[in-house]
């Protein structure tokens, strides 16, 4: 079965929780690991776009936003495939069982330009070809406390990742950087530094939540793209938490049943700013602010934990 066609044959569908493996300290999962050598010689073409984040810093919402400016507006066409099919996710890769098989790499190199690609990648593990080819990057940032949250969760309902353990394990595994893709502190000052060098629009979740209209517009002047207001509001619209959680293209219901189970936590799950009152004790919020400042002393990057 071609591997852009493949059919939703997954549900029921079980697989065991990932390993994790260390490349140059960053855990990976094990397929992951073994395709760093086809990922390096990766050809980025000039015209790609990138989209890179922390794992759950909005990547979703970014991709769809991204999709609904280029194909001005038109939701159908946006609906042409699930966010996992429209744009690869360059490094993932599932080797088996056949009904989830997916390599990013196979998908990004068949599909005609322009692309549009995801990763999360720190950018030290970037593919080369996409600094040469000068490519236009979108990379979001979310602060580390709801990233923290939302990750945990994920972890919970996404049995394809290694096991998250309690939320107070999970927490000290996400400020220690054991977790898939590594450091968030890592991850967002490398790709901060960077941008000083690249065509890098820097974006953050916060500010999308507090103004996406704002937000949407810096893409669009980014993606060199001229939208009128109707349209615009059509893209706000339609990229909303509230209409996207109810898109099967969008929401991940349609990929992975039996791998992510909604019912234990729901991939569009309350997206909001904020939530990690919710699960932070005093202490922990202690121990999380005084491991911060540390690792944060050297970057100008200010997040905001609320709005
Ligand atoms: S992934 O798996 O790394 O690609 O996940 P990612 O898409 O980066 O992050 C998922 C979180 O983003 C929230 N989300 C949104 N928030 C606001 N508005 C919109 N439209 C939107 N779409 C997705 C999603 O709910 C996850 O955050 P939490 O905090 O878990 O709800």
């Amino acid at each position: 079965m071609a591997l852009d066609k493949m059919e939703n044959v997954s549900s029921k569908v079980t697989v065991p929780r990932g390993e994790i493996v260390e490349f140059e300290g960053v855990p990976l999962t094990k397929p992951i690991y073994s395709t760093l050598d086809r990922l390096c010689k990766f050809k980025a073409r000039p015209d790609d776009l990138l989209i890179a984040t922390y794992a759950k810093a909005g990547t979703t919402w970014t991709q769809e936003i991204v999709d609904m400016i280029q194909q001005n507006g038109d939701v159908e066409k946006c609906r042409r495939d699930t966010t996992y099919r429209r744009h690869p996710f360059l490094e993932w890769s599932i080797p088996e069982p056949p009904a989830l098989r997916y390599s990013g790499l196979e998908l990004a190199e068949a599909m005609p330009s322009p692309r549009t690609i995801k990763t999360h990648l720190p950018v030290q593990l970037v593919p080369p070809s996409f600094w040469e080819q000068n490519c236009k990057i979108i990379y979001v940032a979310r602060n580390a406390k709801d990233n923290l949250v939302s990750y945990y969760h994920f972890h919970r309902m996404n049995k394809g990742l290694p096991e998250p353990g309690t939320w107070e394990e999970f927490m000290e595994k996400f400020m220690t950087g054991k977790v898939l893709w590594g450091s968030w502190h890592d991850h967002v000052k490398g790709w901060w530094k960077a941008k000083n060098k690249h065509r890098i629009l820097y974006l953050f979740y916060e500010d999308m939540k507090e103004n996406p209209k704002k937000e949407i517009q810096k893409i669009m002047k980014f993606l060199e793209k001229d939208l009128n207001q109707e349209v615009l509001n059509k893209i706000l619209h339609n990229t909303s938490f509230e209409v996207m959680k109810e898109n099967p293209m969008a929401n991940y219901t349609k990929e992975f049943q039996g791998v992510m189970d909604h019912s234990v936590s729901p991939f569009m799950r309350k997206g909001a700013v904020g939530d990690w009152k919710n699960y932070f004790t005093v202490a922990q919020n202690e121990k999380f602010d005084e491991d911060y400042k540390k690792k944060m002393s050297d970057t100008s990057l200010v997040f905001r934990t609320e709005l």
